[in-house]
């Protein structure tokens, strides 16, 4: 161990992070009962299939295949999507994310597979995202429910950051701290408090570690996602290995403050966890935890024993760092997934975490700007200051679409292109009326993005949002037009391929603060709009019927008829050409990465003048959908230099004795 490996977060806090097994696969489940217990894959949207419009009810035709109907409801072609989703029995048997479903079918002939509902000519997640909002709302729920009845009319500060469609962050460090004073000089309530989670955690860097985990520990981030036979159910309770159970079972003389924060962390997770299993039909959501002092090893923490498990990392115990942390590749830490940790990967010849804290602070700053060589430096030593953001509701509302290989859309295409546009703003404007109806809202800015194959990134442009929600498709036309003749012009040439396209509405105003302020807002992002012209300010409702709107378009398709038709790359617009889904998380190119990691959470300031969003003010599971380029451009640099600081030797008798006291610390 180098004197690196001892500088310690002087973090204290308890972070948890649940994130949902397999979980469009028990959205499923919920629906239709009889996919329960059974090997169940999600797939993709296939358009080459014969089934369009599908509604998440139509349970039966969106079944195309199970075991006892060898073709399901629909063709051959229906039953071959890619699986996004895949339950656990399926894993087992080899079956794997991205996996086309005949393939599937043929490692596990009893693989029922379900096709996500289709709208709009493509993926419709409603099922999913309520879903999501029903499992959250129980969660947080139980989480509250914790707070000790003793804790009085005191309230406690519990945040909840929703940071995906099934991801959840909650910071308990009050919550352990009032169950820590209720539990005071009781040894006998701190037994039983600690008693349910030692049945269920793990300690990461600390178990003895089987073959099938040191095997999963070994796995890069793209590996891991794909799901993994090593990723077993297991129902039985007492699986803890014996190297967690000896650190559980220590005498209470030993443990230390900080690590008993930490089992009641983990004794609010493992509760958490099972009220919201008890809280719906069939047990169907089962979630995994990750408890430690920080989002990122919380993270991490919750992937590392899948499904219905949860783990432990003490960041201010040098032995998981050194363990598990640091010999993990890379990609698996939080930030460094994507293009970023390729970067940093090729410029400091690192492929692990280990290799990372090995580069002195100054070679990081010597190639990276300040403040992303401290979040690396931190990170490799597994300190992370990144807050957890109080935020249920979705920050921003966007729908994409990729079109690959045969049915990417040349610039000359203007009727397909207009089709699409149009398209993905009528599910944006639908989201963006059914959340006006939910939260009284107006999102104030609309970005459009375009990517194309001639350039890696894709573009992105942005102008106040029109007032009515028909306006959206020809603002967002206008500006997907703009970007398409500035990247005409960028690679010189008479038609680019389109290969992308993304609109999304964000900069929410509450309608409850009066609509001077709404006014305000538009006309801040007037001030800065990049299409000064584009949306005009009306006077009517933001939510009045959509009603067409062709001038704009009538235009472009007019203009059209004077271009030429780019060679190669020809497509019909017809139904038989539509692109394939982008339910998958986005595979653009993307060029070398400047910006890091993840989130600056410097909320936007009401006054400010609209801008290109921030990563905190975008919903995460949009965020995924985005195309790379315009992913990068909502990423601000985080890092604030704080001092190392001593590990804590403050064991359990010391707590006690201190409170005996009357000299509580916190
Ligand atoms: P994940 O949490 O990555 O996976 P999962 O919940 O299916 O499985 P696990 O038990 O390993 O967590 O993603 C959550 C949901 O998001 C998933 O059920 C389907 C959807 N999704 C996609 O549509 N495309 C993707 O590429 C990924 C990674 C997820
Ligand atoms: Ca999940
Ligand atoms: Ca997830």
């Amino acid at each position: 161990m180098t004197d690196q490996h001892h500088i310690i977060s002087e973090d204290e806090r308890i972070i948890l992070h649940f994130d949902l097994d397999a979980f469009y696969v028990a959205c499923e489940r919920e629906l239709n009962p009889t996919l329960r217990s059974v090997p169940v894959g999600v797939s993709q949207y296939n358009p080459f299939g014969s089934l369009q419009e599908r509604s998440a009810s139509d349970i039966s035709s969106r079944l195309v295949q199970s075991s006892n109907n060898t073709n399901g409801a629909g063709s051959h072609e229906d039953a071959n999507g890619s699986l996004i989703a895949v339950s656990y029995e399926a894993r087992a048997a080899g079956v794997r994310r991205n996996d086309r479903g005949l393939e599937a079918t043929k490692k596990c002939p009893a693989l029922h597979i379900v096709v996500v509902p289709v709208k709009h000519g493509k993926a419709d997640l409603t099922l999913y995202r309520s879903a999501s909002k029903r499992v959250m709302n129980a969660l947080t729920k139980a989480v509250h429910d914790i707070i000790p009845s003793s804790s009085g009319s005191k309230t406690v500060d519990v945040p909840v950051e929703v940071a995906s469609i099934d991801e959840v962050y909650v910071d308990v460090t009050k919550l352990v701290d009032t169950i820590m004073e209720a539990a005071e000089t009781n040894d006998t309530r701190w037994e039983s408090c600690i008693q349910e989670a030692r049945a269920c955690t793990t300690i990461g860097g600390i178990e003895t570690l089987s073959d099938a985990a040191q095997a999963t520990n070994a796995l890069d981030k793209t590996d891991l996602r794909k799901g993994s036979k090593l990723q077993v159910l297991d129902s039985s309770v007492e699986t803890i290995d014996s190297g967690s159970l000896a650190w559980w079972n220590r005498s209470t003389t030993v443990w230390e403050e900080s690590e008993m924060r930490l089992a009641v962390g983990a004794m609010v997770a493992a509760r958490a966890r099972r009220a919201v299993s008890e809280a719906f039909d069939g047990g169907v959501y089962t979630l995994s935890a990750g408890i430690s002092n920080n989002k990122t090893l919380a993270k991490l923490a919750s992937g590392l024993k899948k499904p219905n498990r949860q783990t432990l990392i003490n960041a201010s115990d040098p032995t998981p760092l050194e363990k598990l942390f640091h010999p993990l590749p890379l990609s698996r830490i939080r930030g460094l997934g994507g293009q970023f940790g390729v970067k940093v990967s090729q410029d400091f010849n690192v492929s692990t975490v280990g290799q990372l804290s090995q580069v002195p602070l100054t070679t990081l700053q010597s190639k990276l700007e300040a403040k992303t060589a401290l979040f690396l430096y931190e990170i490799s030593r597994g300190t992370c200051r990144d807050p957890v953001t109080p935020r249920t509701r979705p920050k921003s509302i966007a729908s994409s679409k990729t079109f690959r290989g045969v049915n990417s859309i040349s610039s000359n295409d203007k009727a397909t292109l207009t089709k699409w546009i149009g398209e993905l703003c009528n599910e944006l404007t639908e989201r963006l009326e059914a959340d006006h109806q939910e939260y009284k809202r107006t999102a104030s800015t609309l970005v459009v993005s375009v990517g194309v194959s001639q350039e890696g990134p894709s573009s992105s442009k942005q102008c106040r949002a029109p007032r009515s929600l028909n306006g959206y498709s020809e603002t967002a036309l206008k500006l997907a037009s703009q970007l398409i003749e500035a990247s005409k012009s960028r690679v010189r040439a008479d038609a680019v391929t389109v290969t992308c396209l993304s609109v999304s509405a964000t900069q929410f105003v509450d309608q409850a603060a009066g609509s001077s302020t709404i006014m305000a807002a538009f006309e801040r992002g007037g001030e800065r709009s990049d299409v000064g012209s584009a949306s005009p300010v009306r006077s009517r409702s933001p939510l009045q019927p959509r009603k067409p709107k062709p001038s704009a378009m009538d235009k472009w398709l007019a203009s059209s008829a004077n271009e030429k038709t780019s060679s190669g790359t020809k497509r019909s617009s017809g139904s038989a050409s539509l692109g394939s889904e982008r339910v998958g998380k986005q595979q653009a190119p993307s060029k070398a990465c400047t910006v890091t990691p993840p989130t600056d959470h410097t909320a936007a300031s009401a006054g400010r003048a609209v801008s290109l969003p921030t990563m905190d003010e975008i919903d995460p599971e949009v965020l995924k959908e985005l195309p790379d380029e315009m992913r990068k451009s909502l990423m601000k640099d985080i890092g604030r230099a704080h001092p190392a600081s001593k590990r804590k030797e403050n064991g359990i008798e010391t707590f006690f004795q201190r409170k005996r006291q009357g000299k509580a610390s916190r």
